[in-house]
């Protein structure tokens, strides 16, 4: 086997965020920069030699070549195989399913999910461990401090792998399988829903679904499982074919990137009663009914209280969790089913040792990310089949359904205001400001509401003992209304500022009232606080979900 041993400097800025390493893909093409971090990974990892690394991505711009690198260099770091998925596509959901499934020992995956791609676009990496789920804090945190001394990178040096067909190649002593993509994925979901009783809902007269794939990973999958498998018409899946710039768009499933999909749905020519879209790399789902978006925090607290439709969860839930900035919808459904509600910082990575632990069953983020312990990682199409289950159970409509909730448990209101592309020494100072006022903010009324609780979210793992420090601010006002600031740690330019603003309306008679309506006096709140318009230079966000 003929290792090239290459010396390198180390970059700086390796440092992996929300969900792995993601950045331009101008800084990822730099000679070294992709293998940097790669040999980062492998040097941080022990015990790999002879076994099997599970590798695939979204197929956006740059993956076929970081494949073939990564394939090279997985051969000198000592793998005895890869598995990797036809054509390098592998969702996040199937590549989390397709390791478990495998008894593998980890995986890469390619995606800079709901980040737009193409050259001028965004590209990532990141690291799963062997439960399938997101390398926790202190492994992302060792690859950071070897990008930091990283003196040298290797490969084998051997030709490229042909991807494009199922079968068995080499690359040096390792193997590599090129598997179907989508067939692990699909069977352990069918294991989980009623399949039968959900065909017979997509073959009633006056049901018709929709499901958006963005031009990004998912094309294929929902294919397979609702044209293929459960017999929905040709044509139930649009934007399928995964593009490497997703068709130009942005493949972020909220209601200004998935505008097309809200407007059939508002359309009553369309004959449409529920739509459906995914991101980049399919974790992450959108659910729309007829004129109604249900607002990713409540979908969760759906999921939960109608977890008997699914055959997999009729038996019961262990106990849900949220990250922080996700409204306390579901914490309500806990509460009403006696079970246990964990609330993490932002990021599936925490969720993990809850869901190892069988600490709970389903947890989810206000992001429009949903999953349970069938993989450790959010499942977009997972929660759009949990809903055509709950749908085919109950016969009702989306809206119905969401209303119906809210009489029961009290509606929370809810929804993010996103400022991008902020000056990171302007994002800065206010965080800074923000965090100097917090001792003297409890306690105090402002716009009329009295702030109860003001503080910088701290987490230790009830499983691991880890401590997560600065994990967003969050004030707490009297009846059970909240606003948090956190910075995006996934974005590529600049800062992005999240505020996150949370309602509780008990009263039925006020569900109805539009949500930036109802949040009105929290944005002015937010920004009574935050100054942020003072300091940012915006007097409006960029993105409203
Ligand atoms: C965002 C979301 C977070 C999600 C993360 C990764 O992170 O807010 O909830 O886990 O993206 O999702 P941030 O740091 O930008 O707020 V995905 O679908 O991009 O892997
Ligand atoms: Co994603």
């Amino acid at each position: 086997m003929n290792v090239v041993t290459v010396s390198t400097q180390p970059f700086t800025g390796q440092k992996p965020g929300t969900s792995g390493l993601r950045k331009k893909v101008k800084v990822f093409a730099q000679p070294g920069y992709l293998e940097n971090f790669v040999q980062s990974i492998f040097d941080s990892l022990s015990g790999q030699e002879g076994k099997t690394l599970v590798l695939g991505g979204d197929g956006r711009y740059l993956n076929d070549t970081a494949i073939q690198t990564i394939l090279r260099m997985a051969a000198a770091a000592g793998f005895g195989k890869v598995l990797i998925g036809q054509g390098g596509i592998l969702s996040t959901p199937a590549a989390s399913a397709v390791i478990r499934k495998h008894a593998a020992f980890g995986g890469i995956i390619l995606s800079a999910s709901h980040n737009s791609g193409g050259p001028d676009g965004d590209f990532g990496i990141k690291y799963n461990l062997a439960n399938g789920g997101p390398a926790n804090e202190s492994f992302t945190e060792a690859v950071y401090r070897r990008t930091q001394s990283i003196g040298a990178y290797r490969y084998v040096d051997a030709p490229d792998v042909d991807l494009g067909a199922l079968g068995v190649a080499a690359v040096g002593e390792m193997t590599v399988q090129v598997i179907d993509p989508v067939a692990d994925h699909a069977d352990l979901l069918e294991t989980l829903f009623d399949f039968e009783r959900i065909a017979a809902l997509l073959a009633r007269p006056g049901f018709r679904m929709c499901f958006d794939a963005m031009h990004a990973v998912t094309g294929p999958y929902a294919r397979e499982i609702l044209e293929r498998r459960l017999g929905a018409p040709a044509g139930t899946v649009v934007n399928g074919v995964p593009l490497p710039d997703f068709g130009g768009g942005h493949p972020d499933p909220n209601p200004v990137y998935a505008a097309e999909l809200v407007a059939a749905l508002a359309d009553p020519r369309s004959g449409l009663s529920f739509g459906a879209a995914s991101d980049g790399d399919g974790d992450r789902n959108m659910i729309v009914g007829r004129d109604f978006i249900v607002s990713p925090s409540d979908s969760l607290a759906v999921l939960a209280a109608n977890h008997h439709c699914a055959p997999a969860y009729a038996g019961g839930l262990a106990g849900v969790a949220r990250s922080m900035p996700t409204s306390c919808a579901v914490d309500r459904v806990a509460r009403f089913l006696d079970i246990p509600c964990f609330e993490t910082p932002t990021g599936w990575k925490f969720f993990g040792s809850l869901l190892d632990a069988g600490k709970v069953t389903l947890c989810g983020e206000e992001s429009a990310g949903t999953g349970s312990d069938h993989v450790r990682e959010k499942d977009g199409l997972w929660a759009v089949l949990f809903w055509l289950n709950i749908l085919a159970a109950r016969q009702e409509s989306v809206a119905g359904i969401v209303r119906e909730h809210w009489r029961k448990f009290g509606r929370n209101v809810y929804s993010r205001h996103d400022y991008e592309g902020i000056e990171t020494a302007r994002a800065d100072k206010l965080f800074a400001e923000l965090r100097g006022k917090l001792p003297g903010l409890a306690g105090t009324e402002i716009s009329g509401m009295r702030i109860e609780l003001a503080d910088d979210f701290a987490y230790t793992d009830p499983v691991d003992g880890s401590r997560s420090e600065k994990q967003g601010i969050r004030v707490l006002l009297q009846g059970g209304s909240r606003v948090v600031f956190r910075l995006s740690g996934t974005g590529t330019e600049g800062a992005t500022l999240r505020v996150y603003l949370e309602r509780y309306v008990a009263d039925a008679a006020l569900h109805e009232v539009p949500a930036q309506e109802a949040l009105a006096p929290l944005a002015d709140l937010a920004e009574k606080i935050a100054n942020i318009a003072g300091i940012t230079g915006r007097n409006a966000p960029d993105v409203i979900s």
